[in-house]
């Protein structure tokens, strides 16, 4: 594939007569939501394989219920492909607004675009696009979301401060392309870069999924048999990990330590049972920020790029404590 790029993309959206590229006026205006009293609303989820992306969409689908507003809800069950089908369908369907999680940074930005034309504003939630190829406040409203850098970051730095004699580490990535993933690993990797003692001794992808997460770790621990630490950009694949672990005979908490993000009960109950070292929390009850969100937006309110969710930790300092709020 040709490499495409932003301009491209405006350029053909154009060409079609949508985008006003004409000279002074590079990028048509966002474009606008009247104050109704009710809306009919798309939300484009990603998949519905694990318990984070189920209590986004019981949290979305309740926000929306409390509103009298109707909720065009799809599921792109994995599939990028899929999840642009279904954002064109809801554009053919009239929604007033699209609250879009792309499930990758890339393959997403022609259905963010196609939205723009026509003239639905789209909210980012949870997964953010490749920020040279679309722009909050240009191409879409904004991103809700964590910062995933700051994420891998903090990972990072509790284990250099838990573990300062160093450790060899095995990363399970999220699913390739998608922004979680990008950045969970660069937050994490770059924390490291030149710390003595630390090597990432392999890093590779496991869709975020906790039977592929499993497989992964199982093929990477009997690779690194030295390996002592395993970062997992979400839980389901830690929990996987962690399967991989006591099927081969070693000790999670005590022979490999697991480092986990997301902070579903299952992996804060982990923690408390020293079956997880420690978790970045990322909360998925979307539904309160991102209606909230909406409302500004239709009462004329210039909306931040990056409406930011700020997130907790958990480690064997406070894990029992928190169980009972986890999602
Ligand atoms: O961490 C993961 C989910 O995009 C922030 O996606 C989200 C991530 C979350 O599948 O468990």
């Amino acid at each position: 594939m040709t490499s495409i790029t932003r301009r491209t993309i405006l350029l053909a959206a154009s060409a079609l007569g949508a985008v006003g590229l004409t000279a002074g006026i590079a990028f048509a205006d966002l474009p606008v939501l009247a104050k109704k009293d009710t809306y009919k609303v798309g939300f484009a989820q990603t998949e519905s394989n694990n318990p984070w992306r189920i209590a986004q969409t019981e949290s979305m689908q309740a926000k929306a219920k409390e509103l009298g507003f109707q909720l065009v809800y799809t599921d792109a069950a994995g599939s990028a492909a899929k999840q642009v089908a279904d954002v064109n369908s809801m554009i053919a369907q009239g929604v007033d607004l699209i609250f879009l999680a792309p499930r990758e940074e890339k393959p997403l930005i022609p259905a963010v675009m196609a939205a723009k034309k026509a003239g639905i504003p789209v909210i980012l939630l949870d997964r953010n696009v490749d920020q040279s190829l679309a722009k909050a406040g240009e191409d879409y409203i904004t991103f809700i979301g964590s910062d995933f850098i700051d994420e891998g970051k903090r990972m990072a730095e509790w284990l250099v401060k838990n573990k300062p004699d160093g450790a060899k580490i095995i990363e399970l990535e999220g699913t390739t392309g998608s922004s979680p993933a990008n950045d969970r690993k660069k937050g994490f990797d770059e924390a490291l870069a030149g710390m003595a003692g630390f090597e990432i001794v392999a890093s590779q992808t496991g869709d975020f999924a906790r039977d592929k997460g499993r497989q992964v770790a199982e093929a990477l621990l009997q690779a690194h048999p030295d390996a002592n630490v395993i970062y997992a950009h979400n839980d389901e694949m830690a929990m996987g990990a962690i399967a991989a672990l006591e099927a081969a005979g070693k000790v999670p908490g005590k022979d490999v330590l697991v480092l986990s993000i997301d902070g579903g009960k299952e992996a804060v109950q982990a923690v408390v049972d020293g079956k997880i070292a420690a978790v970045v929390e990322c909360n998925p009850r979307f539904g309160p920020k991102a209606f909230e969100t909406m409302a500004r937006y239709a009462a004329g309110e210039a909306i931040e790029p990056w409406v930011k969710n700020i997130d907790a930790f958990y480690d064997p300092s406070n894990a029992k404590d928190e169980v009972a709020n986890a999602y």
